[in-house]
């Protein structure tokens, strides 16, 4: 693909469209670049405003005729003024995902799904990295591709993990392995019904080949409804059943099988790898590994010292024998069902955010059984009361520093306090991270306040 003297739009201009614009920068292309918010405040855009970038508020879709090509940033939506213009004028709109994919011979692994998708591509990416195989980890999980490619530090294989935004602006994009580890609810707010949320996801297959490879979950019930769309050698993993290519879980054990009389073993006994939802996550790394011939030493090696991600489940304190766990990663309602699914203990549930526009009824039997106290903040508040109203106590709080007090004057020793919101943190929130770090620092303040009860 030819860049120099090109006409570009950028669309969206925070780490992606910031990445793009300097890889287009350094290859000749001319660029518009456009962003809803007031552009000054962003540092890097000076070096680009120096060079040839211009600056626009807002894309209008107004002069779209005017450019080679153009990229659309994964929080922008597709629907946006001008963008069907621009293709039925023969205009390319891509993701950067598309464009730096374009600029790499090298393989490409690209993982996708509900929940999971940044815990199975850091295990992953570590199994392959300590392997020996220099491996470029990026993608939703942080660092744009494209960024990637630009500073390119000898990679032989790149790691992606890809949301289905990031997919809808694919053309070629061919991953030589793709991971579907689920779908279940989630950015209804985006996408008009599962339908096309499905969809978005599966075009992570549509450009591979039988000679390309296709790792799906085979207990997943709408990945199993489509995989006839799936024309790559296919390796499934499950729990319950068992596989005759992939992986399945037997006697605490994941069993990994090729299709012939070939099986290795490899225990899951790290407390970072805690929950079912975990042993699938390994499971669909184990199976990148071994199609990488990695040998299994090494493997059960890295599943070993495996450290969790922050704010998955994970323990931040233990007060008077209260267990406090951040899950602000929990964005969604199955990624709350696999949380509580992961305790035996009554639990004290702090959800809320910013609504998706999905449906919170499949919590209710868990919430009976396991939540002995729901509280609830953010824009989502009704929604979730009204989900729950009856079957659990409720109360409401207003800030995250209420609601981690609140949830110690209820809880009692032996209890679990859990943040799993099944929101996204918008409303309150710059993200998830800083949603984690605030309940963190709440609980953090309570653990010391009552030092002689804590660890
Ligand atoms: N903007 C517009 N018009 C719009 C919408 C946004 O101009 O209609 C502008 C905003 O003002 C802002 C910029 O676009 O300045 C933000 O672009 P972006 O939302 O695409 O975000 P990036 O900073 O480029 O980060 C993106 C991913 N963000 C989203 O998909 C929302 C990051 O995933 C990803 O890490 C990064 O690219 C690198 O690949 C975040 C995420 O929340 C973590 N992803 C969603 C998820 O995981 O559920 C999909
Ligand atoms: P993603 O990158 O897809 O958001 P993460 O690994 O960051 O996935 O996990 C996000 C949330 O989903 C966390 O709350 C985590 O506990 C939960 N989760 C992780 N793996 C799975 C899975 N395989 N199925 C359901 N939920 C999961």
């Amino acid at each position: 693909m030819e860049l120099n003297g090109k006409n570009v739009a950028i669309i969206g201009m925070g780490k992606t469209g910031i990445a793009t614009a300097d890889f287009l920068y350094k290859n000749g292309a001319s660029m518009t670049c456009f962003d809803q918010k007031p552009l000054y405040g962003i540092a890097n855009l000076n070096t680009l405003k120096s060079g040839n970038a211009k600056i626009i508020d807002n894309w209008d879709g107004k002069h779209v005729g005017k450019f080679d090509f153009v990229i659309v940033s994964p929080g922008v939506p597709m629907s946006l003024e001008g963008i069907t213009e621009a293709r039925t004028n023969g205009i390319e709109v891509i993701s950067e995902i598309e464009l730096a994919c374009r600029f790499t011979d090298k393989k490409i692994i690209g993982i996708t799904g509900t929940n999971g998708k940044s815990t199975t591509v850091t295990v992953a990416g570590q199994i392959l990295n300590n392997a020996g195989i220099k491996t470029g980890v990026g993608g939703n999980i942080g660092t744009p591709f494209i960024e990637l490619i630009n500073h390119d530090q000898g990679y032989g294989l790149y790691l992606l993990e890809l949301s289905s935004y990031q997919l809808e602006g694919i053309i070629t994009f061919r991953p030589w392995i793709s991971v579907l580890l689920n779908i279940t609810e989630d950015h209804l707010d985006r996408y008009g019904n599962m339908n096309e949320y499905t969809q978005a996801k599966f075009r992570i297959f549509m450009n591979q080949s039988q000679s390309d490879y296709a790792i799906i979950n085979a207990e997943d019930v709408i990945t199993v409804k489509s995989r006839h769309k799936i024309r790559a050698k296919t390796y499934s993993f499950s729990i319950n059943k068992r596989n005759r290519r992939g992986a399945y879980y037997n006697n605490n054990k994941i069993v990994y099988v090729d299709g012939s009389e070939n099986k290795s073993e490899f225990t899951v006994k790290n407390p970072s790898l805690n929950g079912v939802h975990n042993i699938q996550n390994t499971m669909a790394g184990i199976i990148i590994a071994r199609l990488l011939d990695v040998p299994d030493e090494s493997i059960q090696s890295t599943l070993d010292k495996f450290k969790g991600l922050s704010h998955r489940i994970e323990l931040v304190s233990e007060i008077n024998k209260i267990k406090y766990y951040d899950d602000s990663k929990a964005t969604n309602v199955d990624s709350v069902r696999v949380a509580l699914k992961s305790f035996t203990e009554p639990v004290i549930l702090i959800m809320g955010g910013r609504d998706k526009g999905g449906d919170y009824s499949p919590l209710s039997e868990l919430i009976k059984i396991r939540v002995k106290l729901l509280i609830v903040m953010g824009e989502a508040r009704e929604n979730i009361l009204n989900a729950f109203r009856g079957m659990v106590d409720c109360i409401v709080v207003r800030d995250m520093e209420e609601a981690v007090n609140k949830s110690y004057e209820h809880a009692r020793a032996g209890d679990v306090v859990l943040l799993s919101p099944a929101c996204s943190s918008f409303d309150m929130f710059r993200d998830y991270k800083q949603r984690g770090d605030v309940f963190k620092e709440a609980v953090l303040k309570l653990t010391k306040e009552n030092a002689h009860e804590g660890i």
